[in-house]
């Protein structure tokens, strides 16, 4: 007998995003993820001046607006031929940087952790700690208040099993509360260079508007200090206990395997710090952009299917027959891949090009008991997302320090009357492109194809069922009882659809 679940909306994610599924002999046989909301910056930008550009994008995402700023910006750089000078370079890879961190920090204690971490243990909490002791007297007065929906966001919850030890629940509620001023502590770092946040005022085509000085250097290397503590100290074990605790899902919500990078983090001999690649029915190759294209024959829109972002349009219709998403389908040489830390991590560790990247995925993946190929799972997501956190605050002290005060930032250009220009990077959740066509100096095309546009998009014309459908179908799940599982793999991919429908 064929039954169904919706989770609808999933909470603790970024956007309006409903999981359907069908259910037979305890598995989930048909997984659909369906973007309920139209946006429509891609509209909104024709028209424009070429220069509103990565102001505009910044806005489809207050989590990740640096990538979409960086994207905007190199597609600018691309399209007015403009070469970025060494310090520009490096100050976009430090505001890029500081969201990434941000990001994920984010992503594991605010979003994703309450699937694991028992949230109800901090009612037994006895020690003194002033927070923990304002966490417990509110989750306990909720719960006792038997309201409809106590303590929410955090309870009622799934049933299933959470981490049981009493200490390391305490220890990752006290992170999840010290994590909150760890994301404010990346945004201010950001800040130094982006001039303000969440949408940087200094992301410019040709570089970065804002100077370089002995005082600003300094103000970064404090905060990213503080950064790298929290990383090593509390993110990255804490990932690892919960690895510990659930080994089973580095068997669970493996999905399409299929892993592609467009690499990011530009270093001065015009290679990426993290290396672009893809990974593809097994084997390795180097990345061909224009081998993307997008879908809609699922997606409520009537523009034509199977085009490339260049000649790309987006045209809504909200009643087309057989559409279930406002997603489209964004596909690699027809192929389903999946984007993200996982990608760039696998990506970066099969090209050997960081020795200490190499070193720390090992030392990660043995202290949880598995070897790589277990990575494409809900922990070897998690667990990426981890270790790309710590190699990139690493590496943002390597980039601060070749930065020279009064250091020139920014080249000037000019806009063409006519112009295409491509900005391919990657943003927290994946890989991130933005093409732009100018006329008459003025905006004629802009298409965003977006990471979470990547993961979470619908069937394309060949019906085959997105990354995220993917790692859901063939889930074992109680019908009985609630879809957890279902819902800690979705988490795993970090899913925004704000982003993602655009
Ligand atoms: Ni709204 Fe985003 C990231 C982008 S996800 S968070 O990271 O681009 O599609
Ligand atoms: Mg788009």
């Amino acid at each position: 007998m064929t039954t169904t679940i919706e989770i609808d909306p999933l909470t603790r994610i970024e956007g309006h995003l409903a999981i359907r599924t069908e259910v037979a002999n305890g598995k989930i046989s048909r997984a659909f993820c369906a973007g309920e909301m139209f946006r429509g910056f891609e509209v909104i930008l024709k028209g424009r001046d070429p220069l509103d550009a990565q102001q505009i994008t910044q806005r489809i995402c207050g989590v990740c607006p640096i990538a979409h700023g960086t994207a905007s910006i190199l597609a600018q750089d691309d399209a007015y031929g403009v070469q970025v000078p060494d310090g520009g370079r490096l100050l976009r890879n430090l505001i890029l940087g500081a969201n990434f961190i941000q990001s994920h920090i984010l992503h594991f204690y605010h979003l994703a952790a309450l699937d694991f971490v028992d949230i109800a243990a901090i009612t037994e909490y006895q020690g003194k700690d002033p927070l923990l002791l304002g966490v417990k007297s509110w989750i306990k007065r909720e719960i006792e208040s038997q309201v409809l929906y106590p303590a929410a966001p955090f309870l009622p919850r799934y049933e299933g099993k959470y981490v049981a030890d009493h200490d390391l629940n305490v220890t990752a509620i006290r992170h999840y509360l010290d994590a909150l001023e760890m994301r404010r502590l990346a945004h201010k770092m950001a800040c130094v260079f982006a001039g303000k946040m969440p949408m940087a005022a200094s992301l410019v085509p040709g570089g970065v508007t804002e100077k370089i000085t002995a005082r600003k250097i300094a103000a970064y290397a404090s905060m990213l200090s503080e950064l790298v503590t929290f990383i090593r100290d509390a993110y990255l074990p804490d990932v690892l206990e919960v690895a510990t605790a659930f080994p089973e899902y580095f068997d669970i919500g493996k999905g399409c395997s299929n892993l592609m990078s467009y690499g990011v983090f530009p270093e001065s001999g015009g290679d990426t710090f993290l290396p672009g690649g893809t990974y593809i029915e097994g084997k390795s190759a180097k990345l061909n952009p224009t081998y993307i294209t997008e879908d809609v024959k699922h997606s409520w829109y009537r523009s034509g299917s199977s085009q490339a972002p260049t000649t790309g349009a987006t045209s809504p219709d909200p009643d087309k027959h057989g559409a279930y998403s406002w997603l489209k389908a964004p596909r690699y040489n027809g192929r389903v891949v999946e984007v993200g830390p996982l990608a760039r991590i696998f990506v970066a560790y099969g090209q050997k090009t960081h020795p200490s990247l190499n070193t720390l995925v090992d030392t990660v993946l043995s202290k949880a008991g598995v070897g790589p190929e277990k990575l494409c799972s809900v922990m070897g997501r998690h667990a990426a997302r981890a270790i790309e956190c710590r190699i990139v605050a690493d590496q943002c002290l390597q980039w601060l320090n070749q930065l020279k005060p009064d250091q020139q930032v920014f080249n000037e250009f000019e806009i063409p009357d006519r112009a295409e220009g491509i900005g391919l990077t990657e943003a927290p959740r994946g890989a991130i492109g933005h093409w732009i066509r100018i006329e008459d100096r003025k905006i004629s095309n802009y298409q965003c194809v977006v990471p979470t546009t990547w993961n979470c998009s619908p069937r394309d014309d060949r019906d085959q069922p997105g990354p995220v459908e993917q790692a859901i179908e063939g889930t074992a799940v109680d019908v009985d009882k609630d879809p957890i599982a279902a819902a800690r793999i979705v988490r795993s991919f970090d899913p925004c659809i704000a982003c993602a429908v655009h």
